[in-house]
């Protein structure tokens, strides 16, 4: 197989032949086990800011769709949780399941979601994402669980532009999102170091699960499944099923904000 997917050819039990660090110490996702967290009363608060006016653009990369943003200034910033210094966001992308039973990378006692936002930050003590993600403190990644209630009119925002980009390589212009509204009333957290959760798998994220999750109908569910994997002109693929299931803990301890 020549690149990496989600498929039974280059799916993420093949991934380890191109990118050894698959069974290292610090791999994502995980289950996280509430009652095996630790919970750390020296845990700060976690302050996200974000400023609409930063996100740039919408691009189908093949594997899920993201969202991103201009990242040459510190308006768009995480800062204390688990962390030291600050880490600006890059981008944001779902992953998700071909029904509504599964779809999360981390799950709560082996418990899946349909979805899983992931908001990608990197530490500006480095010059840029691309450098950050290969330093063991490089990147944070906030994720938020969705589970299928109301639909989410913040979220249709995003959805409404998935019919432009609907196969590989395909981008358009998206402007003015406010990322605050897909963040649940309650930032408490469990956190742990990990990696990037697809290929190069690079262990450097701080990874910083929000407890609450936010909701997502299941109309809204069959709009993310209306993706391609494949770009045009190539045999059809549907996206879905664009998850890594959980990875070893290796004796990593997983702190919790709250009691
Ligand atoms: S995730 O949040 O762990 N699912 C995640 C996974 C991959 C990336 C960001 C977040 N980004 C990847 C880029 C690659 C690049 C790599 C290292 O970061 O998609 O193009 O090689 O910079
Ligand atoms: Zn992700």
């Amino acid at each position: 197989s020549h690149s990496w997917g989600y498929g039974p050819q280059d799916g993420p039990d093949t991934w380890i032949e191109s990118f050894p660090n698959a069974d290292g110490p610090r791999q994502s996702p995980i289950n996280i086990i509430p009652d095996q967290t630790s919970f750390d009363p020296t845990l700060k608060p976690l302050k996200l800011k974000y400023d609409p006016s930063n996100t740039t653009d919408i691009l189908n990369n093949g594997h899920s769709f993201q969202v991103g943003f201009l990242d040459d200034t510190d308006s768009s910033t995480l800062t204390g949780g688990p962390v030291t210094g600050t880490y600006r966001l890059k981008q944001f992308h779902f992953h998700w399941g071909a029904s509504d039973d599964r779809g999360s990378e981390h799950t709560i006692n082996g418990i899946k979601f349909p979805t899983e936002l992931h908001l990608v930050h990197w530490n500006t003590k480095y010059p840029n994402f691309g450098d950050a993600a290969s330093k063991p403190d490089g990147l944070a990644v906030v994720g938020v669980f969705l589970k299928i209630g109301a639909t989410n009119s913040n979220l249709q925002k995003v959805l409404d532009a998935l019919d432009a980009i609907k196969t590989k390589g395909k981008q358009t212009p998206f402007t003015n999102f406010d990322c605050q509204t897909l963040l649940p009333a309650s930032l408490d957290y469990w956190t742990y170091d990990g990696s990037l959760s697809t290929p190069p798998l690079l262990e450097s994220v701080t990874w910083i699960v929000l407890k609450e999750p936010i909701s997502v109908s299941s109309a809204q569910m069959c709009k993310f499944r209306s993706l391609m994997f494949s770009g045009d002109g190539e045999a059809p693929s549907c996206m879905q099923d664009n998850f890594r299931p959980p990875q070893a803990l290796k004796g990593r301890v997983v702190r919790r904000s709250f009691q």
